[in-house]
């Protein structure tokens, strides 16, 4: 059978991409385009999106992809959560700031002090991070200008067919939709003194968000529709983990590890409050019941702060190697059961101190000196270190979600770019007690050209056939605890 083919746009935290996908009835593949920077920028008011060279290189990166595939029937954009660019007079307001900004502690506290946070939990059922949009709307001036706020997959999508909206999954990060409803919650808005026009009509994943413009048709070579998909970079993540039961806990591991299950209704307990659990929105009306760990971000950080340091780059894989054979640390094991060999010392991975950009080391360091561990010697006992403490509270995360969900989980799905960290795979098995499948890499970028192929016909129609199609073509790879 002939593949039919679609093109996502995944816009990641150090990098975005455009991936041709092509589906068959028993077959879904990725061939990577192009690839473009999309870290932060600092700039004299705080951290920013360089959003116009992120534009720039997607457009172009679509119309290379329709050079190699003239067949793409469809293009669906996804990001991470939170950011958003405001508009006014058919203009964008400024670049987007990035949400390690540290600018949105003042919006926390006026939030809060307007609706407490137990209230808030109640009705937008999102766990407390900083930088959820809500706050950063509160201390944001230009709203009152604004006439509109897109989150970035629609900001990009808003560029390419002229239409504005609000993607359903992504929206439900900005606590100001309503977790029971998935419609704007208005009375929330108005008391947190944030315009209705602002907050534009809501989409659901499979729409049709509109056409390209015809000028962007032009210059990409085809006239395609926009297709919503889970835009929030998660959402997308979890459609394409192939989750064999309503048993398996998925971790969707990049700079973040969003540790948890798929629900069918949001759990608002006290104990989900206390345990800082999250109800996002999913794919289908699914609830994403999970929390947030810093995953990667710790590895990486500390890698650019020692490749500073050096002048040169590291060979990661080498230091992996080299942290796997580490036997064990000074300090005792503060981790969970099941890793009884395992004695190195651990530190609580999410720390705030460990959110911004900054000099990882040195910060990880102070957090074991505070906690009267001895800091580890060399960079890949180091290392151990960070990949364990990444672990425990990867294993502490799916324990609490299983208990808060009244579920007893029996295996952990990882994907994402975490999948390939055998090491980190390993220690999560072995500090879980629970099998590990480890895969798809790609799972958010699979997510996206699913959801666009069911919407074109030419996928099947429940999540759990679409994870059938990714577990046949994309085989995890498993690790049992020892
Ligand atoms: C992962 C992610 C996560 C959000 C964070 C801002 O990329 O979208 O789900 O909490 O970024």
């Amino acid at each position: 059978m002939s593949a039919r083919a679609v093109v996502a746009v995944d816009l990641g935290a150090t990098s975005g991409r455009v991936v041709i996908g092509r589906i068959t009835a028993d077959a879904v593949e990725l061939e990577l385009v192009s690839r473009f920077p999309n870290g932060p920028v600092e700039r004299e008011d705080g951290l920013h999106w360089d959003f116009g060279a992120l534009y720039a290189s997607i457009v172009d990166g679509l119309a290379e992809a329709v050079r190699r595939e003239p067949a793409i029937e469809s293009i669906g954009i996804d990001s991470w959560a939170v950011d958003y660019g405001l508009l006014r007079d058919g203009q964008l307001l400024g670049e987007p700031f990035h949400y390690r900004d540290e600018r949105t502690e003042r919006g926390v506290a006026e939030v809060h002090d307007i609706v407490p946070f137990a209230q808030l939990y109640q009705r937008n059922g999102l766990q407390f991070l900083p930088f959820n949009t809500l706050y950063q709307y509160r201390v944001d001036a230009r709203t009152a200008e604004a006439e509109a706020a897109l989150l970035i997959p629609d900001l990009v999508a808003w560029l390419l067919t002229g239409r504005q909206v609000a993607e359903r999954t992504n929206a439900s990060t900005t606590g100001l939709l309503d977790v029971r409803s998935a419609q704007w919650d208005l009375e929330l808005a108005e008391q947190l003194g944030i315009p209705h026009r602002i907050l534009p009509e809501l989409v659901s994943p499979g729409e049709t968000i509109g056409h390209l413009r015809p000028e962007i048709a032009a210059r990409i070579g085809a006239d395609l529709p926009v297709i919503a998909v889970g835009s929030h970079d998660t959402a997308s993540a979890v459609v394409a983990a192939p989750l064999v039961s309503a048993n398996a806990a998925y971790i969707s591991c990049g700079t973040w590890g969003l540790v948890g299950l798929e629900l069918e209704a949001p759990v608002l307990l006290d104990a989900a409050r206390a345990a800082n659990f999250t109800n996002e929105l999913g794919v289908d009306g699914r609830i994403r019941f999970l929390h947030n760990v810093t995953g990667l971000w710790l590895l990486s950080e500390s890698i650019r702060a020692w490749e500073d340091e050096d002048g040169s780059p590291i060979d990661l894989p080498a230091l992996l190697a080299e942290a796997g054979a580490v036997e064990s640390g000074a300090a005792g094991d503060t981790g969970a059961a099941g890793a009884a060999d395992v004695t190195v010392p651990l530190f609580d991975a999410n720390d705030p101190a460990l959110s911004a950009p900054g000099d990882m080391p040195a910060r990880i360091a102070a957090l074991l000196q505070a906690s009267g561990h001895e800091v580890p010697v060399g960079r890949p006992a180091f290392v151990r270190t960070i990949v364990e403490s990444i672990a425990a509270a990867f294993a502490e995360a799916v324990r609490t979600a299983a208990e808060l969900a009244d579920r007893s989980v029996d295996s952990i799905h990882i994907v994402g770019g975490g999948s390939l960290n055998r090491l980190l795979c390993q220690a999560t098995a072995d500090r879980s007690g629970l099998p590990v499948l480890a895969g798809p890499v790609e799972a958010t970028a699979l997510g996206n050209v699913l959801v666009q192929a069911r919407a074109l016909g030419a996928a099947p129609t429940t999540l759990e056939e679409l994870r059938g199609l990714v577990a046949r073509t994309h085989e995890p790879v498993r690790y049992d605890p020892r």
